[in-house]
């Protein structure tokens, strides 16, 4: 059985008041992509908490409208790179790239899901010009010559940090030749963690956006790594069609029809990165105008954005079936059989929840509904097997042993938002 007391007990322990850290030690700040799922954890049995979630999210949106992927909202000397590194001068310190844009699709959820729905009402009304101006962002900034396919400028922002998929565009980035101490490996094994060499590259890359004073137009040049990582693009499309219903319903019509034709854009284009041969949509590397043929998790979320026409999605059921028989514990961050598999390194190998909520929920909607339940499964069975809380940060497909940091935000909303329907 779930323990959802312990689900929401993990959340509270993790509230810094407004604002909810991922883990306490490994990650004291408030990360973009982790606070909008544990919004909706926190919308489960605290509405107003969750809308605070997100005010506080929103309260360090720059003015361009990039919604930063950590907000360094106390000083802590638990994580590195803090904002010194960034070097970003914004109201709340901050990082200075963005993360999986999942807002507005957890608003438009908060919203239809409200008991107090005036109340939600009131928030969403507040939060909507923000929420326009971030996806704005997205599609102005990281799509510069309106392709259809937003850029991604850091392993980080694809918040699937040492994904295999960025090994041949990393390899590209020069590392920093500085001295600097990770905090990260005070916390967990080196081996669950990326390798010193990608943290040389991560922070050449903070060092170019700095060098470049954060200006689109120049980091579009200058930036060694430009991916096309379809996650971002899957979970943008599909937020952004949640944001065009709340645009409707609070009157904004005009930034409706301009979204409408920035989703038809992409639906034009994503046909570029999808491989007959991988049965999935693969990332692009920019720079070399090449696929990263590597078939990872985010190769599936076009399901969850509504990409894959029916044919595809038929393609990519059958390689979940064949993903879901090799995985004791579903789903692999990558595909089992890649050489490249590690079944305890971080975005190589282990299993993230709420990816797998995000893959069920698109394996629903194009009909594939028994798939999608043994994921819901699986993931039950992860929470089950792992010690203490059972909340962890990522688990062994193998093992089922829970990995990374422990009592861990978004595991906890994902079990009180997805395995409690
Ligand atoms: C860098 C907080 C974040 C997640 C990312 C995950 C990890 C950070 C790190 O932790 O990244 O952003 O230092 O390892 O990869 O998805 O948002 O949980």
């Amino acid at each position: 059985m779930i323990d959802l007391d312990a689900a929401r007990a993990v959340l509270r322990t993790n509230d810094l008041g407004g604002y909810t850290v991922p883990t306490r030690t490994l990650y004291p700040f408030q990360w973009n992509w982790d606070s909008a799922i544990i919004a909706l954890g926190w919308h489960c049995f605290d509405e107003q908490r969750a809308w605070q979630e997100a005010r506080t999210m929103f309260g360090g949106q720059w003015s361009n409208g990039l919604l930063p992927h950590i907000l360094f909202h106390h000083e802590s000397d638990s994580y590195f790179p803090g904002p010194d590194i960034w070097g970003a001068k914004s109201r709340v310190p901050s990082s200075s790239i963005s993360q999986p844009p999942v807002w507005a699709l957890a608003i438009a959820r908060m919203l239809r899901r409200s008991a107090a729905a005036a109340a939600a009402r009131d928030e969403v009304r507040a939060l909507l010009p923000q929420l326009v101006d971030y996806h704005r962002w997205w599609y102005r900034d990281r799509d510069r010559h309106d392709s259809g396919l937003v850029d991604c400028y850091h392993p980080w922002e694809s918040g699937m940090d040492n994904s295999p998929a960025w090994d041949e565009p990393l390899a590209r980035v020069p590392g920093v030749e500085w001295e600097y101490q990770r905090r990260d490996l005070g916390h967990v094994d080196q081996a669950q963690r990326p390798t010193w060499q990608e943290y040389d590259r991560y922070l050449h890359l903070v060092e170019v956006q700095r060098k470049n004073k954060f200006d689109p137009s120049r980091l579009a040049a200058a930036s060694p790594f430009r991916v096309i990582d379809i996650g971002i693009v899957s979970i943008l499309s599909r937020a952004t069609s949640e944001l065009i219903a709340l645009c409707r319903q609070f009157g904004l019509e005009e930034e409706a029809e301009s979204f409408q034709a920035e989703i038809a854009r992409t639906e034009r284009a994503v046909g570029r990165c999808w491989s007959g041969e991988h049965r999935c949509f693969l990332s692009w590397d920019q720079i070399s105008n090449e696929p990263l043929a590597e078939i990872t998790t985010a190769t599936l979320l076009p399901l969850f954005g509504r990409l894959a026409n029916d044919k595809q999605a038929g393609q990519m059921a059958s390689l979940i079936e064949e993903w879901l028989a090799a995985n004791r514990f579903p789903l692999s961050s990558i595909h089992p059989e890649s050489p490249r598999y590690d079944p305890e390194c971080y975005w190589r190998g282990p299993v993230w929840l709420h990816i797998n909520w995000m893959v069920a929920d698109g394996l629903r909607a194009y009909g594939y509904s028994q798939l999608a339940e043994r994921i819901k499964e699986g993931t039950r069975k992860c929470i089950e097997a792992a010690a203490g809380s059972g909340y962890f940060e990522y688990y062994s497909p193998e093992t089922g042993q829970g990995c990374g940091g422990g009592d861990f935000s978004w595991p906890a909303a994902v079990a009180l938002l997805w395995l409690n329907e």
